[in-house]
């Protein structure tokens, strides 16, 4: 890392003890900027790096609910409001009980490049909580909602701060927290919330976003070395959102998509992933992979291992940070993996980052290779904006011309940077440059 960044480094990592997450976060960027601040000393005097680590604003707050039986849990919540140079903050929201205030953190300061690489006016935020929704009734699920809604209203608004979906938080949660919305400020506020129902003011294409444009994402990377979707055999981590829509997306491009896994195990479907049954288990059930192997013929279901001792050409990983680590990335490579596109957030780790690098493996990093998702929240609050709903084959041209838009910006920036085909580099400086010049622009803010 270069040495001038190497004190503010430092610095942000003793002022926020224990947030692994966000340190992690924070150096991976650091370590690509030096050659930014040669060229823009302005960057180092404006001491935007140290104003870009600290969160604008950062709340914190209880949430009380009760389970179906009466009983009283209590839970926190998390709205990190990290920079609003671009635009209003925008980022999701997740619940799943490994929540805390590192964990939201990484993914605000993520969020802030992702938003600027997609060329859209959002700023970045994230937030969430430690609940954890598995086994809990529709019922339940509504009421912690509206606990969680009953304070987090007050610090959002469509030009302030717009939520939307991550891990633990689809279309049934957008609603619930909509409708407390609604009720609490008498407003039918639209842009206020993302991924909302289609008859309500959601977006076509919003719960395909993410999954789709991290295979658009890939499948520009591969056309560069002159290959294709076509004919890949595919291992997909997860099974939830992003997972199936990339599923869907490699298999209509022509490849095999051979497994998937969940946080107890992993499926191997030699004959592709049937994404039909897959989706009726996953998002219709709400049930397990076993599930899927019981009723897909020549499928398993293995316990425990992992998805990346499957052999595959592309690895698209789809569940959640650091999930790839050095030694699954050097099976993948010694398996013949040609490219990876991060659907998840973070979740290869740096050792694994690394290994890909070093063997020419393509690798598109989550900032760009999942923007596609808030790309279209953004798409979405356009419409709510103007009071119009656009097309699928619309809205999908537009999803499709961001997601290059963002390959081909990664892409030059690389190789105007002496990094030719690194695309973590192009991401990182890509995205800052454009949030450090607004910063700059905007006075000392
Ligand atoms: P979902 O809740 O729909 O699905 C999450 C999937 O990941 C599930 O299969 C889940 O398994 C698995 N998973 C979650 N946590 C763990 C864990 N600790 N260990 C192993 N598996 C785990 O979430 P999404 O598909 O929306 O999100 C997946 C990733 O994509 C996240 O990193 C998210 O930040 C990122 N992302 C999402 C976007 C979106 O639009 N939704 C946009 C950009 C990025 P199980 O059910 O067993 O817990
Ligand atoms: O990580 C992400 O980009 C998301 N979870 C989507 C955020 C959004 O506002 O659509």
């Amino acid at each position: 890392m270069d040495s001038r960044l190497e004190a503010v480094r430092d610095t942000v990592l003793a002022r926020n003890p224990g947030e692994k997450e966000f340190h992690q976060a924070v150096i991976e960027v650091f370590e690509s900027l030096g050659p930014v601040h040669d060229r823009h000393p302005e960057f180092l005097e404006g001491a935007v790096l140290e104003r870009l680590c600290e969160p604008e604003r950062q709340i914190i707050f209880r949430v009380p609910w009760t389970d179906d039986a009466g009983r009283v849990h209590v839970n926190r919540g998390f709205r990190v409001e990290f920079n609003s140079a671009l635009g209003p903050y925008k980022g999701g929201l997740r619940f799943h009980p490994s929540v805390y205030l590192g964990i939201v953190k990484f993914l605000g300061f993520e969020q802030i490049f992702k938003n600027a690489l997609t060329g859209m006016p959002i700023g970045g935020g994230k937030g969430g909580s430690d609940f954890d929704p598995r086994g809990r009734s529709d019922a339940e699920i509504m009421r912690f909602c509206q606990s969680f809604m009953t304070e987090l209203y007050r610090h959002i608004g469509e030009y302030t701060d717009v939520p939307a979906g991550d891990i633990g938080v689809g279309g049934r949660e957008i609603g619930y927290l909509f409708g407390q919305y609604k009720r609490i400020t008498n407003r039918y506020e639209s842009g206020v919330l993302t991924g909302k129902g289609i008859s309500w003011g959601g977006s076509l294409v919003r719960p395909e976003a993410t999954g789709y444009g991290t295979v658009i994402f890939a499948q520009e990377m591969l056309k560069t070395r002159g290959q294709s979707f076509d004919g890949q055999r595919v291992v997909v981590s997860g099974s939830g959102n992003v997972a199936i829509h990339a599923i869907a997306k490699a298999q209509s491009l022509g490849a095999t998509v051979v497994a998937c896994s969940d946080s107890a195990g992993y499926i191997v479907d030699e004959a592709g992933i049937d994404v039909a049954l897959l989706s009726q288990v996953k998002e219709v059930e709400r049930g397990r992979l076993t599930d899927y192997a019981a009723r897909r013929p020549g499928s398993n279901h293995v316990v425990g291992g992992s998805v990346w001792d499957v052999t595959g050409t592309v690895a698209l990983p789809c569940a959640t940070q650091n999930e790839l680590d050095g030694d699954a990335a050097a099976k993948l490579v010694s398996n013949g993996l040609i490219a990876v596109a991060e659907g998840a957030n973070m979740p290869s780790t740096r050792s694994a980052v690394s290994v890909f690098q070093e063997a020419g493996i393509l690798f598109g990093p989550g900032k760009a290779a999942n923007a596609g998702g808030v790309a279209t929240s953004a798409l979405e609050m356009q419409q709510n904006a103007s009071r119009d709903s656009w097309s699928f084959e619309h809205t999908e041209q537009r999803l499709t011309e961001i997601m290059v838009g963002i390959h081909d910006r990664c892409a030059a920036t690389a190789d105007e940077y002496g990094a030719p085909g690194n695309y973590v580099v192009g991401a990182n400086i890509g995205g800052f440059v454009k949030v450090a010049d607004a910063m700059l622009a905007q006075g000392l803010i």
